[in-house]
């Protein structure tokens, strides 16, 4: 039996937009999908290049104005991948149109628009999903199933980190291609709403709600030259983000990220420490779970390095054989392939937009935080869902 088309309209051709489309392609490759991925349409702002995305990826169009495929009646599904301030304008539109959306991390620049976004496509009762990709790794899904099955016991602490060194240049501007992400304006923050949305978005997903945070925050470099006016502005973004904060389950959590850590490129790390057992994962070993269970006999107790690539972890019956490993890209197919099937399902695949304000309201608690140096009660609004 043929499958129904999910005609798509991808806005943005950076380098999110290039994790999606491989992910629309691949998805029905590896996956027993109930929609067939149809690449209708790609967006941006340069015609010359989108023209050339469109035709590297295989879409069908290309249009230099996102109202255009919001209009479409041909469009079913809108996906963003332009930068931080572009979301909330094209979500809310293409979810008045009728469009299914989906958005790049964060949801918003602050709970705010984020807020704004779930009512759109709450209210309209269209399907959504934010890409928070991390949540897809084999790896952090059979820790999600070993934390739910209580395998750790009571949860005592979380800490994570995300750690880069790309911005450390005072040379680098501010705006611009993949340098937006420096433009205050553009971005929302830095790398609170940039790497450590990250870790919040996990940690939501992996051990509940966060009640109330302390943070600081630091820019490094205060003057950028801003690639619109050519001349030196103040920098608005934060650099470095440290927080301390408190889950409703009583647990506590550290969370740390930099651009500002020289010798690390993208060490995202998470580690979980309950009654019972420990669990410890690093992106830069995406396909392993670092494990400590104090129930085993104790003259050969200690950590164990599980490697994630057996066909009964998650997801990997559905790639090569057992042994073999998995990298960065397919966290994105896993999570379309799951988006599909839950659309098969008639319901949307979290992280809904819901999740990502939950994830919105904490990343505002810790830049007021750091702000006001006073400890932050986090909103309702964050109360976890999926
Ligand atoms: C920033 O360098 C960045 O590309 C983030 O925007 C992504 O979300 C993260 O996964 C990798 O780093």
């Amino acid at each position: 039996m043929g499958k129904t088309p999910l005609n798509i309209a991808l806005v943005g051709y950076g380098f999110m937009g290039k994790t999606h489309s491989n992910a629309f392609l691949q998805a029905p490759r590896f996956f027993d999908l109930p929609y067939q991925p149809v690449l209708k349409a790609v967006v941006a702002r340069n015609a010359g290049r989108v023209h050339a995305f469109a035709g590297t990826w295989g879409y069908e169009s290309a249009e230099t104005d996102w109202r255009a495929v919001v209009e479409r009646k041909d469009i079913d599904l809108v996906d963003i991948a332009s930068p931080n301030d572009t979301h909330a304008e094209i979500a809310i539109a293409a979810a008045r149109a009728g469009k299914m959306v989906t958005c790049e991390k964060p949801l918003g620049r602050t709970a705010a628009e984020a807020q704004a976004m779930v009512s759109a496509v709450e209210g309209a009762g269209v399907a959504n999903m934010v890409w928070y990709n991390y949540r897809r790794v084999p790896a952090v899904v059979l820790l999600k199933s070993l934390i739910d099955e209580g395998t750790l016991g009571r949860i005592f602490h979380y800490r994570a980190q995300f750690l880069q060194d790309w911005t450390i240049s005072a040379d680098l501007p501010q705006g611009g291609e993949g340098l937006w992400r420096l433009d205050v304006g553009v971005a929302g923050s830095g790398v609170t709403g940039d790497l450590l949305a990250h870790c919040i978005d996990t940690a939501l997903w992996l051990n509940g709600s966060i009640t109330e945070v302390t943070a600081m925050t630091e820019t490094f470099i205060k003057e950028r030259t801003h690639t619109q006016t050519g001349r030196k502005e103040p920098v608005g973004i934060d650099d470095a983000s440290a927080c301390l904060a408190r889950f409703q389950n009583g647990s506590l959590a550290l969370f740390e990220a930099t651009r500002y850590a020289r010798g690390h490129k993208a060490l995202y790390t998470l580690e979980i420490n309950g009654e019972h057992a420990s669990a410890r994962w690093d992106l830069h070993d995406l396909h392993r779970l670092q494990w400590f269970d104090h129930r085993d006999e104790g003259r050969v107790r200690g950590w164990r390095s599980v490697h994630i690539t057996d066909s009964d972890h998650p997801y990997m019956k559905h790639w090569w054989v057992p042994g073999l490993q998995i990298g960065y890209e397919h966290t994105f197919i896993h999570q379309f392939a799951d988006f599909l099937q839950g659309l098969g399902e008639g319901r949307s695949t979290p992280p809904t937009f819901r999740d990502g304000l939950a994830t919105d309201c904490v990343t505002d608690a810790i830049l007021k935080s750091a702000a006001t140096r006073q400890w932050q009660t986090v909103s309702a609004a964050s109360v976890k869902v999926g």
